[in-house]
């Protein structure tokens, strides 16, 4: 088995063109993980994601350890072998989860104690427990065990909660399984204070990471924050290894974070749109539930290549959202996920020819423009 390697194949400006290289394949940066935090990308098969061009997804600690279990995913072979996903897994870590889903959470500095959003039941996460059932998993990324503050916070808040995903960094490192093929993550925090970004930054690189994640963003502090904070964090990280920017986010984000040198994202919005009509295309969101679609023709986006843009009318989407019927959730999940993985693929190829300033300006000048 080959190890866990990130090469970076070029740069253009502050946008990088790299290659992640894990246990169960290849990943093309900058590059889009669909989410499937309960062992499916929801309303997709696994072939199917992988025929919109996606080479990674994400998995979620939190859900799994819950249900079905870690243990009796490990029993039967892991997650890829569960789910039929061949390709590379990310799993998040569980923190992060806890704090948004579960009910009661009690945090000290050894871990996070709640009850499971499904039935109630008691559980403790630790940076050990979860760098365990990420094994059990068999994810090819392992992220570490952090804590995400909440926006807006007190800047002490941020501090605290700062030093102790270091210290959770370092106790998720020790734990870890090193295998060839497999890498751990570490996830720098500290809000939107630059002090905090460096302090956090520097016991990353002295632990040291096969890749960097920027956490804590995309919580409510706005593009224009979450932008300058990436201006000035993506310097402190180091440029040979993969960075990855957590949670985030709409196509206008993932644009502007590869111009500042992201490599990795991961985002619920394709697939959570896909289930609620809002369909992504060029010329920006599309909501299927608007009457005006109704007697209308075309295929959504007539420079998509999907199978539901090729086969089905605006007016059946129409019909099939206002009917509740399954297919419209797995239709318009399709096209989201490709429209994501052809803007990846566009960023990909603007990068490797220098263009990379002219497609972030043209994509600028037609995303929003409203649909046709
Ligand atoms: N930490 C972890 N997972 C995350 C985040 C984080 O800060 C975010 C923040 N946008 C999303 N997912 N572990
Ligand atoms: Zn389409």
């Amino acid at each position: 088995m080959t190890d866990f390697s990130f090469e970076l194949l070029g740069a253009d400006g502050g946008a990088r063109r790299g290659r992640v290289t894990c246990a169960h394949g290849v990943i093309q940066t900058p590059a889009f993980m669909p989410v499937g935090t309960a062992a499916t990308v929801k309303a997709m098969l696994p072939e199917n994601v992988a025929a919109t061009g996606a080479e990674i997804i994400l998995g979620n600690t939190y859900h799994l350890m819950l249900r079905p279990g870690a243990e009796r995913i490990a029993r039967l072979g892991g997650l890829h072998a569960f789910m039929n996903w061949p390709g590379p897994i990310l799993t998040d870590s569980g923190g992060y989860q806890v704090m948004s889903l579960s009910e009661l959470r009690k945090l000290d500095e050894n871990g996070v104690t709640f009850r499971s959003h499904i039935d109630g039941s008691y559980h403790t996460l630790t940076p050990e427990r979860s760098m365990e059932i990420q094994h059990q998993l068999g994810s090819d990324i392992t992220m570490c065990f952090d804590e995400c503050p909440p926006y807006p916070s007190e800047k002490a808040d941020v501090a605290r909660a700062t030093q102790l995903s270091m210290r959770w960094a370092a106790r998720s490192r020790a734990a870890f399984v090193n295998r060839p093929g497999y890498g751990l993550f570490g996830i720098n925090q500290g809000g939107v204070h630059e002090d905090l970004r460096e302090q956090s930054a520097q016991a990353l690189k002295e632990i040291g990471f096969d890749g960097y994640a920027i956490g804590g963003l995309a919580v409510g502090e706005g593009r224009a924050l979450m932008f300058s904070t990436l201006d000035f964090t993506t310097l402190m990280l180091p440029t040979d290894k993969p960075r990855y920017l957590m949670g985030v986010g709409k196509p206008e984000d993932l644009v502007g974070a590869v111009a500042r040198g992201v490599d990795m994202f991961d985002c619920v919005l394709p697939t959570r749109s896909g289930r609620t009509a809002q369909a992504f295309t060029r010329r920006g969101p599309v909501n299927l539930k608007n009457a005006r679609h109704g007697d209308d023709p075309r295929p959504l986006d007539d420079h998509c290549s999907c199978p539901t843009c090729r086969n089905y009318s605006r007016a059946y989407l129409n019909h099939v959202v206002k009917a509740g019927e399954i297919i419209a959730a797995m239709l318009l999940t399709w096209h989201n996920l490709q429209y994501y993985q052809d803007l990846m693929a566009d960023i990909r190829r603007a990068i490797e020819s220098g263009t990379f300033a002219a497609f972030e300006a043209d994509f600028q000048s037609q995303y929003g423009q409203g649909d046709i």
